[in-house]
């Protein structure tokens, strides 16, 4: 019976079992020596010889198996190492943040389509900022309330009162963080000769804070200039832009609006990509969805960049890319993007 039940025996734990029932106190063997007293005295040296070989015999069996046990797990484990077709363990690896999948994605598009790249910086001064591009002196937008003003003196690289450089001599008032990538196209335009045709992708600031303005965002400024540029030429690539960026044409609507430094301006929606312009949530069921800023750039920016507006026209747009990035993935509010909370990251593999 010991042998039968041995050979069944496929686990350390119930290996022990096994022990305790025939060698533990209560066990059958333990149990058989108690029975040595009622023997008759010439009987009980043989018995007792007998039942020690037996002991020792379930003992060494028991090892033997005990051996055998540990042997096979370890060949287990051996095999498992060895299996050069299991999956490497990989530490845990970040992903790239959701805005810049969209920005990476935005540069890309725009470059397929013949634009190249081009940078500003953000502390911008004010002439580039506003001046160049038509922006009047009393415009709102250059309240406080609207722009952060950095104050030179301040700055070691800045001295108020020296006028050693009277071209960039700056005062208070005439460094700002730029509040859009539009000073870029004045850059551009100053350095470089139409046929001109950029994308500026960049951090702006602006003094706001609430679910859908950050104080802290990011832009990205498109601008074509060369002979005989119209606005149909402009409808044209938004459109193959949505067809680049979200892989079908949409549609794309002008609504007059107005800026300084275009004329005529006008704000641009695409067809939603969601649903195509059937309506759903996310369009709030109009079928289209708000992107930006654009027009003909204004006469007087050319001016300013010393282009001759009797030669040359073009267009500008611009258009939060934070808020293109949140309607594309519902997210509630500006806030989450620059939290910096793993458990929202980790939603954008
Ligand atoms: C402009 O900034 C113009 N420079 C755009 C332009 C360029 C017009 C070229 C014509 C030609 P506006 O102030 O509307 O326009 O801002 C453009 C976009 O920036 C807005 O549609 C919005 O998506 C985004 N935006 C503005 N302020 C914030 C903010 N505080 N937080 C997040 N996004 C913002």
């Amino acid at each position: 019976a010991f042998q039968e039940a041995l050979a069944r025996v496929d686990s350390e734990a119930a290996l022990y079992e096994l022990q305790v029932a025939y060698l533990g106190k209560k066990g059958t063997v333990t149990q058989l020596r108690g029975e040595m007293g009622k023997l008759p005295p010439e009987q009980r040296k043989g018995f007792g010889a007998e039942w020690n070989r037996v002991r020792d015999a379930i003992e060494a069996a028991l090892e033997e198996r005990r051996t055998y046990l540990k042997d096979q797990a370890r060949r287990l484990d051996l095999a498992r190492v060895e299996d050069l077709t299991l999956p490497p363990l990989r530490p845990p690896a970040g992903t790239l943040h959701p805005l810049s999948q969209t920005r990476r994605r935005l540069s890309e598009s725009f470059q397929r389509l013949g634009f190249s790249l081009a940078v500003g910086p953000h502390v911008e001064h004010s002439k580039y900022n506003f001046d160049d591009l038509n922006v009047p002196k009393n415009h709102p937008a250059r309240d406080m309330a609207d722009t952060f003003f950095i104050r030179p003196h301040r700055h070691p690289g800045f001295d108020d009162h020296s006028d050693n450089d009277a071209a960039m001599r700056l005062r208070a008032g005439e460094l700002v963080l730029r509040t859009h990538t539009s000073p870029v196209q004045v850059r551009t335009m100053l350095t470089q000769k139409p046929p001109i045709r950029i994308v500026a992708l960049g951090t702006t600031f602006r003094c706001d804070d609430d679910a859908t303005h950050s104080p802290m965002f990011h832009q990205i400024e498109g601008l074509y200039v060369d002979r005989g540029v119209t606005m149909a030429d402009l409808k044209a690539t938004l459109m193959d832009f949505t067809r680049d960026f979200y892989g079908r044409r949409l549609d794309v609507r002008f609504r007059p609006s107005f800026f300084p430094f275009v004329e005529p301006g006008a704000e641009f929606d695409i067809g939603c990509p969601f649903c195509g312009g059937d309506g759903c949530n996310l369009c709030k069921r109009t079928g289209y969805i708000e992107i930006g800023g654009c027009g003909m750039v204004h006469p007087a920016v050319f001016e300013a960049c010393g282009i001759d507006p009797e030669v040359y026209t073009g267009w500008a747009f611009g258009f939060g890319v934070d808020r293109m990035t949140m309607s594309q993935h519902a997210v509630p509010h500006l806030r989450h993007m620059f939290e910096g909370d793993v458990r929202f990251l980790e939603q954008f593999p």
